[in-house]
């Protein structure tokens, strides 16, 4: 308001018009001229009229419930989806890097840990089954506070303008991160590659929307939930901040039916996911698994991400003329299987944890350990930093490096068994890495190198 009294005091100091040429009025000028029409005119027939929304359930207290469990959803959401990227160790070399030209986003970058073993299956496991999980959450909130996204008029002012812009990043936002998600979970992988960089920057754009968001309406949220189920505004007050309908239809639940309806859900779709986190027993009620429950019997019978004739791996390459070359300190040594059967074998019980959520309860592995191959080109116990490869031609998970404090633990290995039995053709046979609190990405399958040290 002060703006406009500014202007109309300070006519001089537009140029003036030239004759005969009607004057062009500033931008918020024209749109305060804009918003007066529209103000007058009144919003078009439809659900930007004040009646068009009707449900009586609508008010603070609803939108601040489903709102205050979003603020604690996507903050764990956040949290284990930025520990996932941290766990891909993008920063040691390009073939672990889903996200190049990440910058300053990666500021927080550390190396990963490999205990707890369990590590990247929990906070995964969490990121996954949560996302899922909050979906109803999401659609209530949206659909507590949709009379205000048809708001009339759309833009009020420059600063108003500001704002709906931040609540499209919000809703857009939150929409992609979830929808990128739960397709990559379901549909696997149908980005080739580009699902990660997608899901990495979509949420710092998310978040920074959410951030401003919460900044603004946490204390409202507070007081309106502070102040009871009950207390419902009248439409049209400050406090009623345009959810509550001014004439709103009878009930055919209560605030409280609803809220439980949307727990319900929630509760539902927790329990036909946690399974293939959890394992065991749970995953046969693991009903949205989307590589199905029963991975069959046997000791091969876990999970399997891609299967050897999905990658295109030779039989030729895995057959009696398959290699391992230990590369490392400029030495070179190879072995066939029988001469890597014929070092020390060694056990580690660790699972299998994938980006997508899924994991399989602890396994028997047996096979050599990576000090212990170091050692072949001379590093042992300072064993360094290890290339990993597969004989698989191309793709993203054919190599991966390993950190020092990876290929240096003792559980670390190029495993050739599993539960007593030797590895089947699709859990990576003739030989695989299994590493203590890794994403499952980075238990290459079927390794043909491993080079150590920093490449040549
Ligand atoms: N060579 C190769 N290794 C690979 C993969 C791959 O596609 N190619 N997939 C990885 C992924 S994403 C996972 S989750 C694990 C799964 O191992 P599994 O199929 O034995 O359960 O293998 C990893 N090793
Ligand atoms: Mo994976």
């Amino acid at each position: 308001m002060a703006a406009s009294d500014g202007e109309r005091d300070r006519p001089e100091s537009r140029p003036a018009p030239v004759p005969g040429t009607p004057p062009k009025p500033s931008l918020p000028a024209r749109l305060r001229g804009a918003v007066d029409t529209a103000v007058a005119a009144g919003p078009p027939p439809g659900p930007s009229r004040p009646g068009f929304w009707r449900s009586p359930l609508r008010g603070p207290w609803l939108t601040a419930v489903f709102g205050l469990a979003l603020l604690g959803g996507v903050t764990v959401l956040f949290v284990t989806g930025l520990l996932s990227y941290a766990a891909y160790n993008p920063d040691l070399a390009a073939v672990n890097d889903q996200t190049p030209d990440k910058g300053w986003l990666g500021f927080y970058l550390f190396t990963w840990p490999t205990s707890p073993y369990w590590l990247y299956r929990l906070t995964q496991g969490v990121h996954v089954v949560l996302g899922v999980v909050l979906v109803p959450v999401l659609l209530a909130k949206l659909w507590s506070v949709i009379p205000k996204l048809f708001e009339w008029p759309p833009v009020r002012s420059v600063s108003h303008g500001i704002e709906r812009l931040s609540l499209l990043l919000l809703v857009g936002g939150a929409g992609f991160e979830f929808v990128t998600g739960i397709l990559n979970v379901q549909l696997h992988y149908i980005f080739p590659g580009s699902f990660y960089t997608l899901h990495f920057y979509g949420a710092w754009v998310f978040i920074g929307a959410f951030v401003v968001h919460v900044a603004f309406r946490l204390p409202r949220a507070v007081h309106a939930v502070r102040a009871g189920r009950d207390a419902q505004p009248r439409a049209g007050s400050e406090e009623a901040a345009g959810l509550v309908s001014p004439r709103p239809a009878a009930p055919t639940i209560s605030r409280r039916g609803a809220v439980a309806m949307v727990g319900a859900g929630s509760l539902a779709l927790l329990v036909v996911t946690a399974g293939q986190s959890i394992g065991g027993w749970w995953r046969g009620t693991a009903l949205l698994a989307p590589h199905g429950r029963d991975p069959g019997p046997g000791p091969n019978g876990f999970q399997i991400n891609k299967t050897a004739g999905s990658v295109g791996i030779r039989p030729g390459d895995i057959g009696p003329d398959w290699r391992l070359t230990v590369r490392g300190a400029g030495r070179q040594v190879v072995l066939t299987r029988q001469e890597l059967l014929a070092m020390p074998q060694s056990e580690s019980a660790l699972p299998i944890a994938c980006v997508e959520g899924w994991s399989t309860s602890d396994q028997q592995w047996s096979g050599v350990r990576l000090t212990d191959l170091a050692a072949l080109v001379g590093l042992g116990a300072q064993t360094p930093r290890v290339l990993v490869e597969s004989v698989q031609r191309g793709g993203s998970f054919s190599s991966a490096v390993l950190a020092a404090n990876q290929a240096r633990d003792t559980r670390s290995l190029l495993a050739v068994r599993v539960n007593g039995a030797d590895l089947c053709l699709d859990h990576g046979y003739p030989a695989r890495v299994i590493v203590p609190a890794a994403p499952g990405v980075h238990n290459t399958k079927w390794v043909t190198r491993l080079t150590f040290g920093d490449p040549a």
